[in-house]
């Protein structure tokens, strides 16, 4: 299958961020979209190429334009308060706040779009994220036009980005713009199958209400793990979407054993749902050794994934998402595509 990739996404690279209650240096890191690239072509999985650019529009069919805004422009507000490069709030907008009037400064927008401190804008961040949705948007075009497959090695990330909000390393929902052109490319049905680590909030936000597009996650459990704050078990979707997001939990140090029969019962939720498109959000850091996670997936895991994802018999789209051992990243995710290729 042929991969989109920019070497664009290099322009942010996060000063480090607060977790566990210190300032690290970043997990989510250069290296690890060009460590993917290097193994992509180590196994000759196919051409490489660049991504057209594209309009705002497709980024504002998903996102609110205040957030984009803020995205474009936080880096430059930052500098004008005499700070070091890396913007990232010291605040947040909690239940019972102002949420009809935003603040002039730009810590109170920080505060009202971005909802962790682990995601700074720095004054090239943009370029990349801009590219990372184009390298999305190029997968899509390309599907919409007849492809079986697509890589898309989009960085930085952007499946726990909501429509107004971002956090955990990404900013535009990358997954979520392609589905939306997908459909507007003409499928009726997309089905999101998010095998990340850390549940993709941002996504299920984004299509909660909807039945043109089924969200399915399998992720560490928020009783234990980031986010926290979405991705229980008890979140069917509503209105016209309920029943259009399925949510499988599980607990720190699952292993193939469980992660496997989730994947499971989440594909044959896709194999009734009948879609036009799968798009997988390809997330790795369910690697048994990754830096800041707890499931227990080895190499040959990834390999399964990509098989079971093949046996849907549909066009595809692999979004990259997260994945932290840099080290065993370009294995781990490049064995997902190769198993899917069979
Ligand atoms: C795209 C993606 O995978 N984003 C992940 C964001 C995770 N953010 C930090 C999670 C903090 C969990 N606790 C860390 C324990 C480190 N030993
Ligand atoms: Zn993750």
């Amino acid at each position: 299958m042929e991969t989109i990739f920019s070497a664009d996404h290099a322009l942010h690279a996060s000063p480090g961020e607060l977790i566990s209650g210190e300032f690290s240096p970043a997990f989510e890191k250069p290296e690890r979209a060009e460590i993917i690239l290097a193994r992509v072509k180590e196994v000759r999985l196919g051409a490489v190429r660049a991504p057209d650019r594209f309009p705002r529009e497709a980024i504002t069919r998903i996102h609110d334009a205040r957030m984009v805004d803020l995205l474009e422009t936080a880096a430059a507000d930052w500098a004008a308060l005499g700070r070091k490069d890396g913007a990232f709030p010291y605040t947040f907008a909690a239940d019972g706040m102002r949420a009809d009037r935003l603040s002039k400064n730009v810590e109170g927008r920080l505060a009202r779009y971005c909802f962790d401190a682990g995601t700074p804008i720095t004054k090239t961040s943009w370029q990349a994220i801009r590219s990372s949705a184009d390298v999305a948007l190029t997968g899509a075009k390309a599907i919409t036009e007849g492809a079986p497959a697509i890589f898309s090695l989009c960085r930085p990330p952007g499946h726990h980005a909501g429509s107004n909000h971002y956090g955990g390393y990404c900013f535009l929902n990358n997954a979520a713009i392609a589905a939306q052109a997908l459909l507007d490319g003409g499928a009726k049905r997309v089905a999101i199958l998010d095998v990340d680590y850390h549940h993709g909030n941002g996504t299920q936000h984004i299509f909660y209400d909807r039945s043109d597009v089924l969200v399915v996650n399998i992720h560490a459990t928020p009783d234990q793990e980031f986010p926290y704050l979405l991705g229980f078990d008890d979140e069917p979707g509503r209105g016209a979407g309920e029943g259009f997001n399925l949510n499988l939990p599980l607990p720190w140090g699952s292993g193939w054993e469980e992660w496997g029969a989730a994947l499971e019962t989440g594909c044959r939720r896709v194999e009734e749902y009948g879609p036009d498109v799968v798009l997988v959000s390809l997330g790795v850091d369910t690697y048994k050794k990754d830096p800041i996670s707890h499931f227990k997936l080895d190499h040959d895991d990834f390999i399964r994934i990509g098989e079971r994802v093949a046996k849907l018999r549909r066009p595809t789209l692999f979004v990259m998402e997260g994945g932290y051992a840099v080290v065993e990243i370009g294995i781990n995710a490049v064995n997902v595509l190769t198993g899917f290729e069979g």
